[in-house]
């Protein structure tokens, strides 16, 4: 018999596609958590609190304009015939940014015992500002770009935080998610076979020499993080003089903006 999880995550999830939404939590990772009893996923149709014969849910704007705009009406019955876990948080483009932080923030309440939170997936060109203003607790988006709905980035946001539980994952959270925690991008890996297509392994990876391989992965990680997201580099503040001097060792020739590196 398994011991009962110390914490568990409780996600409710509102969506007028919950299929998709179990669906893609059966799977992988989220599936095993499930299993596990170390995540309940609860997803809530609500098409099943429409009231016309027709299940409607939303309905064209006041005032004109393209698109449809998602009804307070079934929203509010789903949410207040199951009184959900809190934080509420509506999935639209208008919301504070996710990131990871964030998703840890949103782990740790639930680790500590909170019980967890809950998504409401928006659709179409919107949601009824009523919903906004007197039933979530806050908005949420995943990127700077339009989704048709909240459902692909209720997903996301399920997945990282869900990673993030004690007991999800073989290692610690702290560990897993070691790359981020420090600002930089993960070094790049490899596995067999040692030659691919003529393309060969870096030798340092086959020497059998841990410390080296700890330098060449750190120099790999701050060289590709200069390149692909130097906003993340001034982001942590900037390289340390150590820092700068492991990546010129490893044939970094690129110039440093005085914002990259350090005090
Ligand atoms: Cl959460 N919803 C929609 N519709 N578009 C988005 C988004 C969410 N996040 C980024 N774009």
């Amino acid at each position: 018999m398994t011991a009962a999880p110390e914490s568990s995550l409780q996600i409710d999830v509102f969506s007028i596609f919950p299929e998709a939404i179990d669906g893609f939590c059966s799977y992988g990772l989220l599936g095993k958590a499930r299993e596990a009893g170390l995540v309940t996923v609860r997803v809530h149709d609500l098409r099943s609190q429409a009231g016309d014969p027709r299940r409607s849910v939303d309905d064209a704007p006041f005032g004109g304009g393209a698109g449809m705009v998602l009804l307070p009406g079934p929203i509010f019955d789903a949410v207040e015939s199951c009184s959900p876990p809190r934080p509420l948080l509506l999935l639209g483009p208008a919301g504070r940014l996710f990131n990871q932080e964030m998703a840890r923030e949103l782990a740790e309440q639930a680790a500590s015992g909170s019980g967890g939170f809950s998504l409401l997936c928006g659709r179409y060109e919107g949601v009824d500002q009523r919903v906004v203003d007197h039933l979530v607790d806050g908005e949420v988006s995943i990127g700077d770009y339009v989704l048709a709905g909240g459902e692909a980035a209720a997903l996301a946001v399920i997945e990282a935080v869900t990673r993030l539980m004690p007991g999800v994952m073989g290692n610690d959270a702290s560990l897993v998610e070691e790359s981020f925690a420090d600002g930089l991008l993960e070094y790049p890996q490899y596995t067999r076979p040692s030659v691919f297509r003529g393309w060969a392994v870096p030798d340092v990876l086959l020497s059998g020499d841990h410390g080296k391989v700890a330098c060449w992965r750190r120099a790999q990680a701050i060289m590709r993080t200069i390149e692909v997201r130097p906003d993340l580099i001034e982001a942590r503040g900037g390289l340390s003089p150590d820092e700068v001097r492991l990546i010129r060792q490893y044939g970094y020739a690129g110039d440093l903006p005085p914002q990259m590196q350090g005090p």
